[in-house]
Protein backbone atom coordinates (compact mmCIF):
# COMPACT_ATOMS: atom_id res chain seq x y z
CA UNK A 1 0.00 0.00 0.00
CA UNK A 2 2.84 2.38 1.12
CA UNK A 3 3.37 2.66 -2.84
CA UNK A 4 0.32 2.94 -4.32
CA UNK A 5 -0.31 6.35 -6.02
CA UNK A 6 -3.07 7.50 -3.68
CA UNK A 7 -0.74 6.75 -0.88
CA UNK A 8 1.91 8.84 -2.81
CA UNK A 9 -0.47 11.65 -3.69
CA UNK A 10 -1.50 11.59 0.55
CA UNK A 11 2.14 11.81 1.31
CA UNK A 12 2.85 14.74 -0.70
CA UNK A 13 5.42 12.56 -3.26
CA UNK A 14 5.60 12.95 -7.05
CA UNK A 15 2.70 10.79 -8.71
CA UNK A 16 2.88 10.35 -12.79
CA UNK A 17 -0.77 11.03 -12.32
CA UNK A 18 -3.32 12.14 -9.82
CA UNK A 19 -5.17 9.88 -8.18
CA UNK A 20 -9.11 9.47 -8.27
CA UNK A 21 -12.10 8.04 -6.51
CA UNK A 22 -15.76 9.10 -6.17
CA UNK A 23 -17.50 10.41 -2.68
CA UNK A 24 -20.45 7.80 -2.37
CA UNK A 25 -18.96 5.81 -5.63
CA UNK A 26 -20.73 2.88 -4.21
CA UNK A 27 -24.17 3.69 -4.08
CA UNK A 28 -27.85 4.07 -5.80
CA UNK A 29 -26.46 5.40 -9.48
CA UNK A 30 -25.21 2.47 -10.17
CA UNK A 31 -27.63 -0.01 -11.56
CA UNK A 32 -25.64 -3.26 -10.23
CA UNK A 33 -26.04 -1.29 -6.60
CA UNK A 34 -29.81 -1.04 -7.34
CA UNK A 35 -30.28 -4.44 -8.61
CA UNK A 36 -28.69 -5.70 -5.43
CA UNK A 37 -31.03 -3.24 -3.45
CA UNK A 38 -33.86 -4.84 -4.78
CA UNK A 39 -33.48 -7.97 -3.13
CA UNK A 40 -31.59 -6.48 0.17
CA UNK A 41 -32.53 -3.50 2.58
CA UNK A 42 -29.65 -1.04 3.00
CA UNK A 43 -29.06 -2.23 6.38
CA UNK A 44 -29.15 -5.75 5.70
CA UNK A 45 -26.55 -4.19 3.52
CA UNK A 46 -24.42 -3.16 5.67
CA UNK A 47 -24.50 -5.57 8.28
CA UNK A 48 -23.90 -8.76 5.89
CA UNK A 49 -20.03 -8.41 4.81
CA UNK A 50 -20.45 -10.34 1.89
CA UNK A 51 -22.87 -8.01 0.62
CA UNK A 52 -20.98 -4.70 1.63
CA UNK A 53 -17.63 -6.28 0.35
CA UNK A 54 -19.50 -6.84 -3.37
CA UNK A 55 -20.85 -3.45 -3.24
CA UNK A 56 -17.45 -2.03 -2.56
CA UNK A 57 -16.13 -3.56 -5.22
CA UNK A 58 -18.46 -2.55 -7.68
CA UNK A 59 -17.31 0.78 -8.46
CA UNK A 60 -13.56 -0.21 -8.38
CA UNK A 61 -14.83 -2.85 -11.45
CA UNK A 62 -16.65 -0.27 -13.40
CA UNK A 63 -14.98 2.58 -13.27
CA UNK A 64 -11.23 1.61 -12.57
CA UNK A 65 -10.74 4.38 -9.34
CA UNK A 66 -7.75 4.92 -7.71
CA UNK A 67 -9.22 3.43 -4.36
CA UNK A 68 -12.18 1.67 -2.64
CA UNK A 69 -14.04 3.08 -0.33
CA UNK A 70 -15.96 0.76 2.39
CA UNK A 71 -19.65 0.38 1.97
CA UNK A 72 -20.98 1.37 4.84
CA UNK A 73 -22.71 4.26 6.78
CA UNK A 74 -21.51 7.00 9.36
CA UNK A 75 -24.55 6.22 11.14
CA UNK A 76 -24.22 2.30 11.49
CA UNK A 77 -22.85 2.22 15.08
CA UNK A 78 -26.12 4.28 16.40
CA UNK A 79 -27.65 0.74 17.64
CA UNK A 80 -24.72 -0.45 19.40
CA UNK A 81 -24.59 3.26 21.14
CA UNK A 82 -28.09 2.72 22.14
CA UNK A 83 -30.09 4.53 19.45
CA UNK A 84 -32.59 3.00 16.81
CA UNK A 85 -32.07 3.93 13.11
CA UNK A 86 -34.24 3.47 9.94
CA UNK A 87 -33.01 4.44 6.47
CA UNK A 88 -35.65 5.99 3.55
CA UNK A 89 -33.15 6.41 1.97
CA UNK A 90 -32.22 9.37 4.44
CA UNK A 91 -31.64 8.48 7.82
CA UNK A 92 -34.62 8.79 10.41
CA UNK A 93 -33.86 8.29 14.57
CA UNK A 94 -36.85 7.28 16.64
CA UNK A 95 -36.08 8.42 19.48
CA UNK A 96 -33.61 11.92 18.95
CA UNK A 97 -31.52 12.75 21.72
CA UNK A 98 -31.94 16.16 23.60
CA UNK A 99 -31.32 16.03 27.34
CA UNK A 100 -28.65 15.56 29.92
CA UNK A 101 -30.05 12.15 30.65
CA UNK A 102 -30.41 10.94 27.14
CA UNK A 103 -26.23 11.42 26.68
CA UNK A 104 -25.83 9.68 29.85
CA UNK A 105 -27.73 6.80 28.43
CA UNK A 106 -25.78 6.83 25.45
CA UNK A 107 -23.25 3.23 25.32
CA UNK A 108 -19.66 4.00 24.19
CA UNK A 109 -19.12 0.37 22.30
CA UNK A 110 -16.16 -1.22 21.47
CA UNK A 111 -16.11 -1.52 17.84
CA UNK A 112 -15.51 -5.29 17.95
CA UNK A 113 -18.19 -6.29 19.91
CA UNK A 114 -20.64 -3.62 18.35
CA UNK A 115 -19.74 -3.45 14.95
CA UNK A 116 -18.02 -6.89 14.00
CA UNK A 117 -19.55 -6.88 10.49
CA UNK A 118 -17.72 -3.89 9.51
CA UNK A 119 -14.22 -5.61 10.32
CA UNK A 120 -15.53 -8.70 8.58
CA UNK A 121 -16.18 -6.46 5.13
CA UNK A 122 -13.16 -4.75 5.58
CA UNK A 123 -11.26 -8.45 5.43
CA UNK A 124 -12.95 -9.30 2.99
CA UNK A 125 -12.71 -6.84 0.71
CA UNK A 126 -9.07 -6.47 0.75
CA UNK A 127 -8.56 -9.94 0.31
CA UNK A 128 -10.31 -9.47 -3.15
CA UNK A 129 -9.34 -6.12 -3.83
CA UNK A 130 -5.58 -5.53 -6.14
CA UNK A 131 -3.03 -4.83 -4.53
CA UNK A 132 -2.70 -1.47 -5.99
CA UNK A 133 -6.26 -0.29 -5.16
CA UNK A 134 -5.99 0.66 -1.56
CA UNK A 135 -9.23 0.76 0.56
CA UNK A 136 -9.97 3.60 2.94
CA UNK A 137 -11.95 3.23 6.19
CA UNK A 138 -14.67 5.64 7.57
CA UNK A 139 -16.90 6.91 10.22
CA UNK A 140 -18.39 10.28 10.91
CA UNK A 141 -16.66 13.16 12.53
CA UNK A 142 -18.30 13.42 16.73
CA UNK A 143 -19.66 16.90 15.30
CA UNK A 144 -21.38 15.47 12.26
CA UNK A 145 -22.74 12.37 14.67
CA UNK A 146 -23.91 14.43 17.46
CA UNK A 147 -26.03 16.72 14.81
CA UNK A 148 -27.46 13.40 13.35
CA UNK A 149 -28.12 12.28 17.32
CA UNK A 150 -29.32 15.91 17.97
CA UNK A 151 -31.34 16.53 15.17
CA UNK A 152 -32.94 13.09 14.95
CA UNK A 153 -31.99 12.23 10.90
CA UNK A 154 -31.43 15.38 7.79
CA UNK A 155 -32.29 18.72 9.81
CA UNK A 156 -33.19 22.22 7.42
CA UNK A 157 -32.10 24.79 9.90
CA UNK A 158 -30.03 22.83 12.53
CA UNK A 159 -31.71 24.19 15.51
CA UNK A 160 -32.07 21.40 18.01
CA UNK A 161 -27.89 20.39 17.67
CA UNK A 162 -27.25 24.67 17.87
CA UNK A 163 -30.01 25.41 20.78
CA UNK A 164 -28.04 22.26 22.44
CA UNK A 165 -24.45 23.70 22.34
CA UNK A 166 -25.65 26.80 23.22
CA UNK A 167 -27.91 26.84 25.91
CA UNK A 168 -25.88 23.70 27.60
CA UNK A 169 -22.29 23.34 26.65
CA UNK A 170 -21.55 20.86 29.46
CA UNK A 171 -24.09 18.31 27.92
CA UNK A 172 -22.92 18.88 24.16
CA UNK A 173 -19.40 18.35 25.28
CA UNK A 174 -20.36 14.93 26.94
CA UNK A 175 -22.48 14.42 23.86
CA UNK A 176 -19.48 15.09 21.35
CA UNK A 177 -16.91 12.95 24.41
CA UNK A 178 -19.15 9.66 23.76
CA UNK A 179 -19.20 10.10 19.87
CA UNK A 180 -15.43 10.68 19.59
CA UNK A 181 -14.69 7.70 21.67
CA UNK A 182 -17.09 5.26 19.77
CA UNK A 183 -15.67 6.60 16.62
CA UNK A 184 -12.31 6.47 17.72
CA UNK A 185 -12.97 2.68 18.80
CA UNK A 186 -14.56 2.15 15.44
CA UNK A 187 -11.59 3.80 13.31
CA UNK A 188 -8.88 2.90 15.32
CA UNK A 189 -10.37 -0.93 14.73
CA UNK A 190 -10.85 -0.57 11.01
CA UNK A 191 -7.23 0.24 10.52
CA UNK A 192 -6.42 -2.97 13.03
CA UNK A 193 -8.54 -4.84 10.16
CA UNK A 194 -7.18 -3.98 7.25
CA UNK A 195 -8.33 -0.16 6.20
CA UNK A 196 -5.16 1.70 4.44
CA UNK A 197 -6.43 4.98 4.89
CA UNK A 198 -8.91 6.33 7.95
CA UNK A 199 -11.31 8.51 6.72
CA UNK A 200 -13.57 11.50 9.01
CA UNK A 201 -16.61 12.89 7.44
CA UNK A 202 -17.41 16.08 8.96
CA UNK A 203 -20.13 17.08 6.35
CA UNK A 204 -22.11 19.84 9.19
CA UNK A 205 -18.95 21.56 10.86
CA UNK A 206 -19.95 24.17 8.29
CA UNK A 207 -22.94 25.17 10.60
CA UNK A 208 -20.12 26.92 12.71
CA UNK A 209 -18.54 29.67 13.24
CA UNK A 210 -14.81 30.01 13.85
CA UNK A 211 -14.44 30.22 17.69
CA UNK A 212 -17.45 27.28 18.08
CA UNK A 213 -15.51 25.22 15.58
CA UNK A 214 -12.90 25.36 17.62
CA UNK A 215 -14.92 24.44 21.09
CA UNK A 216 -17.05 21.69 19.63
CA UNK A 217 -15.65 19.77 16.22
CA UNK A 218 -11.59 20.52 16.68
CA UNK A 219 -10.36 18.88 20.15
CA UNK A 220 -13.32 15.59 19.16
CA UNK A 221 -11.53 15.07 15.56
CA UNK A 222 -8.12 15.18 16.68
CA UNK A 223 -8.43 12.88 19.65
CA UNK A 224 -9.78 10.34 17.10
CA UNK A 225 -6.90 11.02 14.67
CA UNK A 226 -5.14 10.81 17.56
CA UNK A 227 -5.68 6.72 18.29
CA UNK A 228 -5.64 6.23 14.47
CA UNK A 229 -2.01 7.31 14.79
CA UNK A 230 -1.42 5.40 18.07
CA UNK A 231 -2.72 2.14 15.97
CA UNK A 232 -1.22 2.77 12.80
CA UNK A 233 2.53 3.25 14.28
CA UNK A 234 1.86 -0.48 16.70
CA UNK A 235 1.59 -1.67 13.11
CA UNK A 236 4.37 0.15 11.29
CA UNK A 237 1.94 1.41 9.08
CA UNK A 238 1.79 4.91 7.29
CA UNK A 239 -2.08 5.65 7.21
CA UNK A 240 -3.41 8.69 5.57
CA UNK A 241 -6.13 10.38 7.74
CA UNK A 242 -8.73 12.17 5.59
CA UNK A 243 -10.61 14.92 7.02
CA UNK A 244 -14.21 16.09 4.69
CA UNK A 245 -14.66 19.34 5.82
CA UNK A 246 -17.94 20.07 4.72
CA UNK A 247 -19.05 23.62 3.74
CA UNK A 248 -15.66 24.75 5.47
CA UNK A 249 -15.80 28.44 6.28
CA UNK A 250 -13.39 30.90 8.23
CA UNK A 251 -12.26 27.74 10.24
CA UNK A 252 -10.41 25.89 7.62
CA UNK A 253 -7.02 27.12 8.86
CA UNK A 254 -7.78 25.29 12.16
CA UNK A 255 -8.32 22.24 10.42
CA UNK A 256 -3.86 21.91 10.28
CA UNK A 257 -4.83 20.98 14.15
CA UNK A 258 -7.31 18.42 13.06
CA UNK A 259 -3.88 15.97 13.14
CA UNK A 260 -5.13 15.34 9.70
CA UNK A 261 -2.95 14.49 6.74
CA UNK A 262 -5.11 15.33 3.86
CA UNK A 263 -8.44 17.75 3.65
CA UNK A 264 -11.30 16.44 1.71
CA UNK A 265 -13.00 20.36 0.35
CA UNK A 266 -16.29 21.23 -1.35
CA UNK A 267 -16.71 23.55 -4.79
CA UNK A 268 -17.75 26.49 -2.69
CA UNK A 269 -14.02 27.33 -2.34
CA UNK A 270 -11.50 26.69 -5.07
CA UNK A 271 -8.42 24.40 -4.19
CA UNK A 272 -5.51 27.37 -4.59
CA UNK A 273 -6.50 29.94 -1.89
CA UNK A 274 -7.51 26.96 0.09
CA UNK A 275 -4.13 25.01 -0.18
CA UNK A 276 -3.05 28.84 0.97
CA UNK A 277 -4.73 28.63 4.11
CA UNK A 278 -3.88 24.83 4.81
CA UNK A 279 -0.29 25.26 4.64
CA UNK A 280 2.19 23.29 3.02
CA UNK A 281 2.09 20.32 5.09
CA UNK A 282 -1.34 19.14 4.05
CA UNK A 283 -2.76 17.56 1.07
CA UNK A 284 -5.82 18.35 -0.20
CA UNK A 285 -8.74 16.39 -1.76
CA UNK A 286 -12.02 17.30 -4.11
CA UNK A 287 -13.59 19.30 -5.18
CA UNK A 288 -15.54 19.19 -8.12
CA UNK A 289 -19.16 20.10 -8.24
CA UNK A 290 -21.19 16.43 -7.99
CA UNK A 291 -23.69 18.18 -10.47
CA UNK A 292 -21.33 18.59 -13.03
CA UNK A 293 -21.71 15.12 -13.78
CA UNK A 294 -25.31 15.87 -15.04
CA UNK A 295 -23.76 18.18 -17.93
CA UNK A 296 -22.14 17.02 -20.59
CA UNK A 297 -18.86 14.98 -21.18
CA UNK A 298 -17.76 17.77 -22.73
CA UNK A 299 -18.22 20.10 -19.90
CA UNK A 300 -17.21 17.25 -17.32
CA UNK A 301 -13.58 17.75 -18.92
CA UNK A 302 -13.51 21.27 -18.88
CA UNK A 303 -14.30 20.96 -15.32
CA UNK A 304 -12.12 18.45 -14.17
CA UNK A 305 -9.11 20.39 -15.93
CA UNK A 306 -10.04 23.36 -14.35
CA UNK A 307 -9.65 21.43 -10.70
CA UNK A 308 -6.18 19.81 -11.54
CA UNK A 309 -4.89 22.90 -12.89
CA UNK A 310 -5.93 24.39 -9.21
CA UNK A 311 -4.64 21.64 -7.20
CA UNK A 312 -1.39 21.45 -8.85
CA UNK A 313 0.34 17.88 -9.28
CA UNK A 314 1.96 17.83 -5.91
CA UNK A 315 -0.71 16.71 -2.96
CA UNK A 316 -3.50 16.32 -4.43
CA UNK A 317 -6.42 13.34 -4.52
CA UNK A 318 -8.98 13.85 -7.17
CA UNK A 319 -12.43 13.70 -6.16
CA UNK A 320 -16.47 15.29 -6.12
CA UNK A 321 -16.64 18.17 -3.84
CA UNK A 322 -19.66 15.82 -2.01
CA UNK A 323 -21.25 12.76 -2.78
CA UNK A 324 -21.92 11.83 -6.07
CA UNK A 325 -26.23 12.50 -6.93
CA UNK A 326 -28.28 8.90 -7.65
CA UNK A 327 -29.46 10.49 -11.08
CA UNK A 328 -25.90 10.75 -12.67
CA UNK A 329 -24.84 9.00 -15.72
CA UNK A 330 -22.82 5.79 -15.10
CA UNK A 331 -20.95 6.54 -17.77
CA UNK A 332 -20.21 10.33 -16.90
CA UNK A 333 -18.54 8.96 -13.88
CA UNK A 334 -16.15 7.13 -16.01
CA UNK A 335 -15.84 10.28 -18.44
CA UNK A 336 -14.24 11.97 -15.30
CA UNK A 337 -12.25 8.83 -13.78
CA UNK A 338 -10.70 8.52 -17.84
CA UNK A 339 -10.52 12.64 -17.57
CA UNK A 340 -8.40 13.05 -15.00
CA UNK A 341 -5.61 10.07 -15.49
CA UNK A 342 -5.47 11.54 -19.35
CA UNK A 343 -5.03 15.39 -18.15
CA UNK A 344 -3.22 14.85 -14.84
CA UNK A 345 -0.27 12.37 -16.93
CA UNK A 346 -0.55 14.65 -20.13
CA UNK A 347 0.73 17.35 -17.70
CA UNK A 348 3.57 15.37 -15.84
CA UNK A 349 4.96 14.13 -18.92
O1 LIG B 1 -31.30 3.40 -0.10
C1 LIG B 1 -30.05 3.43 -0.06
O2 LIG B 1 -29.37 2.75 -0.85
C2 LIG B 1 -29.43 4.27 0.99
C3 LIG B 1 -28.65 5.44 0.48
C4 LIG B 1 -27.33 5.51 1.24
C5 LIG B 1 -26.09 5.02 0.78
C6 LIG B 1 -25.78 4.37 -0.54
C7 LIG B 1 -27.13 6.01 2.56
C8 LIG B 1 -28.16 6.58 3.46
N1 LIG B 1 -25.80 5.84 2.90
C9 LIG B 1 -25.13 5.26 1.85
C10 LIG B 1 -23.71 4.84 1.82
C11 LIG B 1 -22.67 5.72 2.38
N2 LIG B 1 -22.84 6.75 3.26
C12 LIG B 1 -21.28 5.60 2.11
C13 LIG B 1 -20.75 4.45 1.26
C14 LIG B 1 -19.43 4.43 0.71
C15 LIG B 1 -19.25 5.23 -0.56
O3 LIG B 1 -19.42 4.69 -1.64
O4 LIG B 1 -18.87 6.43 -0.45
C16 LIG B 1 -20.63 6.64 2.82
C17 LIG B 1 -19.15 6.98 2.83
C18 LIG B 1 -21.61 7.34 3.53
C19 LIG B 1 -21.32 8.47 4.44
C20 LIG B 1 -22.42 9.33 4.91
N3 LIG B 1 -23.71 8.96 5.30
C21 LIG B 1 -22.29 10.72 5.14
C22 LIG B 1 -21.01 11.50 4.97
C23 LIG B 1 -20.77 11.90 3.54
C24 LIG B 1 -21.79 12.85 2.98
O5 LIG B 1 -22.42 12.47 1.99
O6 LIG B 1 -21.90 13.98 3.50
C25 LIG B 1 -23.53 11.19 5.61
C26 LIG B 1 -23.88 12.62 5.98
C27 LIG B 1 -24.41 10.08 5.72
C28 LIG B 1 -25.82 10.08 6.22
C29 LIG B 1 -26.74 9.49 5.22
N4 LIG B 1 -26.92 8.16 5.03
C30 LIG B 1 -27.77 7.92 3.99
C31 LIG B 1 -28.16 9.19 3.47
C32 LIG B 1 -29.08 9.40 2.32
C33 LIG B 1 -27.49 10.16 4.24
C34 LIG B 1 -27.57 11.68 4.08
C35 LIG B 1 -28.77 12.18 4.80
C36 LIG B 1 -28.80 13.69 4.96
O7 LIG B 1 -28.93 14.37 3.93
O8 LIG B 1 -28.70 14.17 6.09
Amino acid sequence: MSDTLFARACRREPVERTPIWIMRQAGRYLPEYRALRAKADFLTCCHTPELACEITLQPVQRLDVDAAILFSDILVPLPAMGVEVTFNPGPHLARPVRSAGDVAALRVPDAREATPFVLEAIRLVRCALPQTVPLIGFAGAPFTMATYLVEGGGSKHFDAIKGLLFSDPPTAHALLARCGETVASLLAEQVRAGAQAAMLFDTWAGLLGPADYRAFALPYVRRVFDRVTEVAAELGLDVPRIYYAGNAGGWLPACRDTGATVVGLDWRMDLEPARAQLGPELAVQGNLDPAVLLGTPALIRQRARAVLDQAGPIGHVFNLGHGILPQTPPDHARVLVDAVRECSSRRVA
